[in-house]
C-alpha cells in the first residue's frame, strides 16, 4: 500500500510539472549537450549576423486592444496583457498569451532589406519550456520563420518567472513599407492543456534599413 501511495504522489508531482511545460531544471535528459548545442548555434548566428543598426521594439507598445489572454485564474484582455517588471526592457512586457492574443509588430522599413530578428522572451508562469516553429509560431508578412528551437526557464529564483533572455530567430526579409511580424501560441499544451506562448519583452532587429513602429504608449500609462 505504502509503495502504491508513494507512486501516486510521484505521478501527481510529475503531472503538475507536465502542466507547466514538462520538467524542472534537473529533470531533463542530456541537459549539458543541449546547452552546448545552443551555445554553438548562438555563435554561428553571431558569425552570420548582418551589419547595420539594432532597433528595439517593445512588445508592450504593440496594439493590445481586442486580444484575449490566457491567465492562471481568469483571462486578461487588452492592456491587461502588459505587465510591469523592473528587469524588462522599458519596464514592461506582455504575458499570459494564448491563441487569441497574437502579438503583432507593425514595422515600417524604408527599403527592402535583410534583417536579423531577435526576440527577448521570458517564461512567465510556464516553467521550463521548449519553443519551436510548431509550438510557437513566428511569421513575417504571413511567412513562417523557421527558427532554431530555444528554451525558456524560471532561472535561479522561482519567484522571478519572467527571466528574460534574448533569442536569435535568424534572418528575415523586410520589404519597403509596412511589415507585420506576428508571435502566437502554436501547437502545445503548456498551460493547463491549452496552447500558450512565452512572455515577450521586446524585439531586436538589426538591419541596414531605417525602421520604425507606431507605438501605442497608452498601453502602459
Ligand atoms: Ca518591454
Amino acid at each position: 500500500m505504502k509503495k502504491k501511495a508513494a507512486a501516486a504522489v510521484l505521478m501527481a508531482a510529475v503531472t503538475i510539472f507536465m502542466i507547466a511545460c514538462g520538467g524542472s531544471n534537473d529533470a531533463g535528459n542530456g541537459a549539458a549537450p543541449e546547452s552546448e548545442e545552443t551555445a554553438e548555434a548562438e555563435e554561428e548566428s553571431a558569425d552570420t549576423e548582418g551589419t547595420g543598426t539594432e532597433y528595439i521594439f517593445e512588445a508592450e507598445y504593440t496594439v493590445l486592444e481586442g486580444l484575449e489572454g490566457l491567465g492562471v485564474s481568469g483571462s486578461p484582455t487588452g492592456i491587461g496583457l502588459a505587465k510591469e517588471k523592473a528587469s524588462a526592457s522599458n519596464g514592461f512586457y506582455v504575458g499570459e498569451l494564448g491563441t487569441s492574443s497574437p502579438i503583432t509588430f507593425v514595422i515600417t522599413s524604408d527599403a527592402d532589406a535583410t534583417a536579423t530578428l531577435k526576440g527577448v522572451f521570458g517564461s512567465n508562469a510556464l516553467g521550463n519550456c521548449s519553443w519551436n516553429p510548431e509550438s510557437f509560431i513566428v511569421t513575417v508578412n504571413g511567412e513562417a520563420v523557421q527558427y532554431e528551437e530555444f528554451t525558456t526557464d524560471n532561472g535561479m529564483d522561482a519567484n522571478d518567472q519572467e527571466n528574460f533572455k534574448t533569442k536569435n530567430l535568424g534572418e528575415i526579409q523586410l520589404k519597403a513599407g509596412e511589415n507585420e511580424i506576428v508571435f502566437v501560441a502554436g501547437d502545445n499544451t503548456y498551460r493547463s492543456n491549452l496552447p500558450s506562448a512565452p512572455s515577450i519583452d521586446c524585439l531586436k532587429i538589426t538591419t541596414e534599413a531605417a525602421l520604425s513602429m507606431e507605438e501605442v504608449v497608452e498601453n502602459i500609462e
